[in-house]
Protein backbone atom coordinates (compact mmCIF):
# COMPACT_ATOMS: atom_id res chain seq x y z
CA UNK A 1 0.00 0.00 0.00
CA UNK A 2 1.35 3.45 -0.97
CA UNK A 3 2.58 5.57 1.91
CA UNK A 4 0.23 8.41 2.82
CA UNK A 5 1.55 11.95 2.63
CA UNK A 6 0.08 13.16 5.95
CA UNK A 7 1.98 16.46 5.75
CA UNK A 8 0.56 17.16 2.29
CA UNK A 9 -2.95 16.29 3.42
CA UNK A 10 -2.57 18.51 6.47
CA UNK A 11 -1.49 21.43 4.25
CA UNK A 12 -4.53 20.82 2.03
CA UNK A 13 -6.94 20.52 4.98
CA UNK A 14 -5.39 23.30 7.08
CA UNK A 15 -7.80 26.06 6.03
CA UNK A 16 -10.88 23.91 6.69
CA UNK A 17 -9.53 23.09 10.16
CA UNK A 18 -9.15 26.69 11.30
CA UNK A 19 -12.83 26.88 12.32
CA UNK A 20 -12.28 23.90 14.65
CA UNK A 21 -9.58 25.87 16.46
CA UNK A 22 -12.01 28.81 16.79
CA UNK A 23 -14.74 26.47 18.08
CA UNK A 24 -12.33 25.09 20.70
CA UNK A 25 -11.46 28.66 21.75
CA UNK A 26 -15.19 29.40 22.22
CA UNK A 27 -15.86 26.26 24.28
CA UNK A 28 -12.67 26.68 26.33
CA UNK A 29 -13.75 30.21 27.24
CA UNK A 30 -17.21 28.98 28.24
CA UNK A 31 -15.70 26.26 30.44
CA UNK A 32 -13.29 28.66 32.12
CA UNK A 33 -16.16 31.05 32.91
CA UNK A 34 -18.24 28.18 34.36
CA UNK A 35 -15.22 27.11 36.42
CA UNK A 36 -14.59 30.57 37.90
CA UNK A 37 -18.25 31.43 38.40
CA UNK A 38 -18.96 28.12 40.12
CA UNK A 39 -15.96 28.59 42.40
CA UNK A 40 -17.22 32.10 43.24
CA UNK A 41 -20.82 31.06 43.97
CA UNK A 42 -20.37 27.63 45.55
CA UNK A 43 -16.79 27.82 46.78
CA UNK A 44 -16.13 24.57 44.92
CA UNK A 45 -14.36 24.02 41.63
CA UNK A 46 -16.09 21.24 39.64
CA UNK A 47 -13.37 21.16 36.98
CA UNK A 48 -9.87 19.78 37.66
CA UNK A 49 -8.35 20.02 34.15
CA UNK A 50 -9.36 21.02 30.65
CA UNK A 51 -7.42 19.71 27.66
CA UNK A 52 -8.27 20.37 24.05
CA UNK A 53 -6.87 19.19 20.75
CA UNK A 54 -7.50 19.13 17.03
CA UNK A 55 -7.43 15.54 15.78
CA UNK A 56 -4.37 14.83 13.65
CA UNK A 57 -4.90 14.10 9.93
CA UNK A 58 -3.34 10.67 10.56
CA UNK A 59 -5.89 9.87 13.23
CA UNK A 60 -8.76 11.23 11.06
CA UNK A 61 -7.64 9.09 8.13
CA UNK A 62 -7.41 5.98 10.34
CA UNK A 63 -10.89 6.63 11.69
CA UNK A 64 -12.34 7.12 8.18
CA UNK A 65 -10.75 3.81 7.19
CA UNK A 66 -12.10 2.08 10.30
CA UNK A 67 -15.57 3.29 9.34
CA UNK A 68 -15.04 2.28 5.68
CA UNK A 69 -15.54 5.84 4.43
CA UNK A 70 -13.57 7.19 1.48
CA UNK A 71 -10.88 9.73 2.20
CA UNK A 72 -11.86 13.37 1.59
CA UNK A 73 -12.08 16.54 3.62
CA UNK A 74 -15.87 16.63 3.02
CA UNK A 75 -16.24 13.14 4.50
CA UNK A 76 -13.95 14.02 7.41
CA UNK A 77 -16.14 17.02 8.26
CA UNK A 78 -19.36 15.04 7.83
CA UNK A 79 -18.46 11.77 9.53
CA UNK A 80 -15.69 12.46 12.05
CA UNK A 81 -17.38 14.13 14.99
CA UNK A 82 -14.34 14.62 17.18
CA UNK A 83 -12.06 16.69 14.91
CA UNK A 84 -12.33 19.30 17.67
CA UNK A 85 -12.17 17.58 21.04
CA UNK A 86 -12.15 18.81 24.63
CA UNK A 87 -11.53 16.58 27.63
CA UNK A 88 -12.75 17.88 30.97
CA UNK A 89 -11.66 16.15 34.16
CA UNK A 90 -13.89 16.60 37.20
CA UNK A 91 -13.38 15.62 40.84
CA UNK A 92 -16.69 13.83 41.37
CA UNK A 93 -19.31 12.03 39.24
CA UNK A 94 -21.94 14.54 40.43
CA UNK A 95 -19.76 17.37 39.02
CA UNK A 96 -19.96 15.72 35.58
CA UNK A 97 -23.77 15.80 35.52
CA UNK A 98 -23.85 19.31 37.01
CA UNK A 99 -21.53 20.50 34.25
CA UNK A 100 -23.70 18.86 31.57
CA UNK A 101 -26.77 20.64 32.99
CA UNK A 102 -24.97 23.99 32.85
CA UNK A 103 -23.73 23.42 29.28
CA UNK A 104 -27.28 22.46 28.20
CA UNK A 105 -28.48 25.88 29.37
CA UNK A 106 -26.24 27.76 26.93
CA UNK A 107 -28.63 29.00 24.23
CA UNK A 108 -25.99 29.11 21.50
CA UNK A 109 -25.00 25.47 22.01
CA UNK A 110 -26.92 22.73 20.23
CA UNK A 111 -26.60 19.31 21.85
CA UNK A 112 -26.42 16.79 19.00
CA UNK A 113 -25.73 13.65 21.04
CA UNK A 114 -25.14 12.50 24.60
CA UNK A 115 -23.25 9.21 25.14
CA UNK A 116 -23.32 8.26 28.79
CA UNK A 117 -20.62 5.63 29.25
CA UNK A 118 -20.86 6.17 33.03
CA UNK A 119 -24.40 4.81 33.29
CA UNK A 120 -23.61 2.35 30.47
CA UNK A 121 -19.86 1.58 30.49
CA UNK A 122 -18.30 -0.02 27.40
CA UNK A 123 -17.68 -3.80 27.70
CA UNK A 124 -13.94 -3.12 28.27
CA UNK A 125 -14.84 -0.91 31.27
CA UNK A 126 -14.45 2.51 29.59
CA UNK A 127 -16.38 5.25 31.39
CA UNK A 128 -16.89 8.90 30.44
CA UNK A 129 -19.71 11.15 29.37
CA UNK A 130 -19.46 12.32 25.76
CA UNK A 131 -21.35 15.39 24.60
CA UNK A 132 -21.42 16.10 20.91
CA UNK A 133 -22.29 19.76 20.52
CA UNK A 134 -22.54 22.30 17.74
CA UNK A 135 -21.44 25.86 18.41
CA UNK A 136 -21.62 28.88 16.09
CA UNK A 137 -18.29 30.43 15.13
CA UNK A 138 -18.64 34.05 14.05
CA UNK A 139 -16.27 34.65 11.14
CA UNK A 140 -15.73 37.88 9.23
CA UNK A 141 -18.10 37.03 6.40
CA UNK A 142 -20.34 34.30 7.81
CA UNK A 143 -21.36 32.32 10.86
CA UNK A 144 -20.45 28.65 10.79
CA UNK A 145 -21.84 25.97 13.09
CA UNK A 146 -18.98 23.68 14.20
CA UNK A 147 -19.07 20.32 15.96
CA UNK A 148 -17.07 19.78 19.14
CA UNK A 149 -16.88 16.57 21.17
CA UNK A 150 -16.66 17.19 24.91
CA UNK A 151 -15.50 14.19 26.94
CA UNK A 152 -16.23 14.63 30.64
CA UNK A 153 -14.78 12.20 33.19
CA UNK A 154 -13.45 11.91 36.73
CA UNK A 155 -9.74 11.72 37.59
CA UNK A 156 -10.09 7.96 38.17
CA UNK A 157 -11.82 7.44 34.78
CA UNK A 158 -9.12 9.51 33.08
CA UNK A 159 -6.33 7.53 34.79
CA UNK A 160 -7.89 4.29 33.55
CA UNK A 161 -8.54 5.56 30.00
CA UNK A 162 -4.97 6.82 29.50
CA UNK A 163 -3.45 3.51 30.56
CA UNK A 164 -5.95 1.47 28.52
CA UNK A 165 -5.15 3.64 25.47
CA UNK A 166 -1.41 3.01 25.95
CA UNK A 167 -1.91 -0.75 26.39
CA UNK A 168 -4.22 -0.88 23.36
CA UNK A 169 -1.60 0.72 21.12
CA UNK A 170 1.36 -1.12 22.70
CA UNK A 171 -0.23 -4.43 21.68
CA UNK A 172 -1.31 -2.99 18.34
CA UNK A 173 -4.98 -3.37 19.30
CA UNK A 174 -4.53 -7.11 19.99
CA UNK A 175 -4.44 -7.06 23.80
CA UNK A 176 -3.93 -10.44 25.58
CA UNK A 177 -7.10 -11.78 27.21
CA UNK A 178 -5.70 -11.68 30.75
CA UNK A 179 -4.86 -7.97 30.38
CA UNK A 180 -8.35 -7.26 29.05
CA UNK A 181 -9.77 -8.94 32.16
CA UNK A 182 -7.42 -7.05 34.47
CA UNK A 183 -8.32 -3.76 32.80
CA UNK A 184 -12.02 -4.48 33.32
CA UNK A 185 -11.30 -5.22 36.98
CA UNK A 186 -9.32 -1.95 37.25
CA UNK A 187 -12.29 -0.07 35.74
CA UNK A 188 -14.59 -1.55 38.40
CA UNK A 189 -12.12 -0.52 41.12
CA UNK A 190 -11.93 3.00 39.64
CA UNK A 191 -15.73 3.22 39.73
CA UNK A 192 -15.75 1.98 43.32
CA UNK A 193 -13.26 4.71 44.22
CA UNK A 194 -15.42 7.36 42.50
CA UNK A 195 -18.49 6.25 44.48
CA UNK A 196 -16.49 6.18 47.72
CA UNK A 197 -15.07 9.67 47.15
CA UNK A 198 -18.56 11.01 46.34
CA UNK A 199 -19.90 9.55 49.60
CA UNK A 200 -16.99 11.01 51.56
CA UNK A 201 -17.65 14.45 50.04
CA UNK A 202 -21.36 14.18 50.95
CA UNK A 203 -20.43 13.20 54.51
CA UNK A 204 -18.04 16.13 54.75
CA UNK A 205 -20.76 18.52 53.50
CA UNK A 206 -23.26 17.41 56.16
CA UNK A 207 -20.64 18.27 58.80
CA UNK A 208 -20.14 21.69 57.24
CA UNK A 209 -23.88 22.38 57.41
CA UNK A 210 -24.34 21.24 61.02
CA UNK A 211 -21.29 23.19 62.28
P1 LIG B 1 -8.47 9.03 20.04
O1 LIG B 1 -7.14 8.53 19.62
O2 LIG B 1 -8.61 9.18 21.53
O3 LIG B 1 -8.92 10.27 19.32
P2 LIG B 1 -18.98 7.82 16.52
O4 LIG B 1 -18.59 9.22 16.89
O5 LIG B 1 -20.22 7.34 17.20
O6 LIG B 1 -19.02 7.62 15.04
P3 LIG B 1 -16.67 7.12 18.00
O7 LIG B 1 -15.99 8.42 17.66
O8 LIG B 1 -15.77 5.92 18.07
O9 LIG B 1 -17.83 6.83 16.98
O10 LIG B 1 -17.47 7.32 19.35
P4 LIG B 1 -17.09 7.35 20.86
O11 LIG B 1 -17.49 6.08 21.49
O12 LIG B 1 -17.78 8.59 21.34
O13 LIG B 1 -15.51 7.46 21.02
C1 LIG B 1 -14.84 8.64 20.75
C2 LIG B 1 -13.60 8.82 21.58
O14 LIG B 1 -13.82 8.40 22.94
C3 LIG B 1 -12.39 8.00 21.15
O15 LIG B 1 -11.74 8.64 20.10
C4 LIG B 1 -11.56 8.00 22.44
O16 LIG B 1 -10.92 9.25 22.66
C5 LIG B 1 -12.65 7.83 23.50
N1 LIG B 1 -12.88 6.39 23.73
C6 LIG B 1 -13.97 5.69 23.36
N2 LIG B 1 -13.87 4.41 23.75
C7 LIG B 1 -12.69 4.29 24.41
C8 LIG B 1 -12.04 3.20 25.06
O17 LIG B 1 -12.51 2.08 25.11
N3 LIG B 1 -10.83 3.46 25.66
C9 LIG B 1 -10.26 4.71 25.62
N4 LIG B 1 -9.07 4.86 26.23
N5 LIG B 1 -10.86 5.77 24.99
C10 LIG B 1 -12.06 5.56 24.40
P5 LIG B 1 -10.88 7.82 19.06
O18 LIG B 1 -10.90 8.56 17.75
O19 LIG B 1 -11.33 6.38 19.00
O20 LIG B 1 -9.45 7.81 19.63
Amino acid sequence: QAEIDYKGIFEEWKNSFLVYKFALDEVNTKLKIIQEDYQFIHNHNPIEHIKSRIKSPESIINKLRRKNISLSIENAIKYIHDIAGIRVTCSFISDIYRLVDVIKKHDDIKILQVKDYIKNPKPNGYQSLHLLIEIPVFLTTRTQPVKVEIQIRTIAMDFWASLEHKIFYKFDKDVPKYLINELKEAADVAHHLDVKMENLKDEMNTYKISD
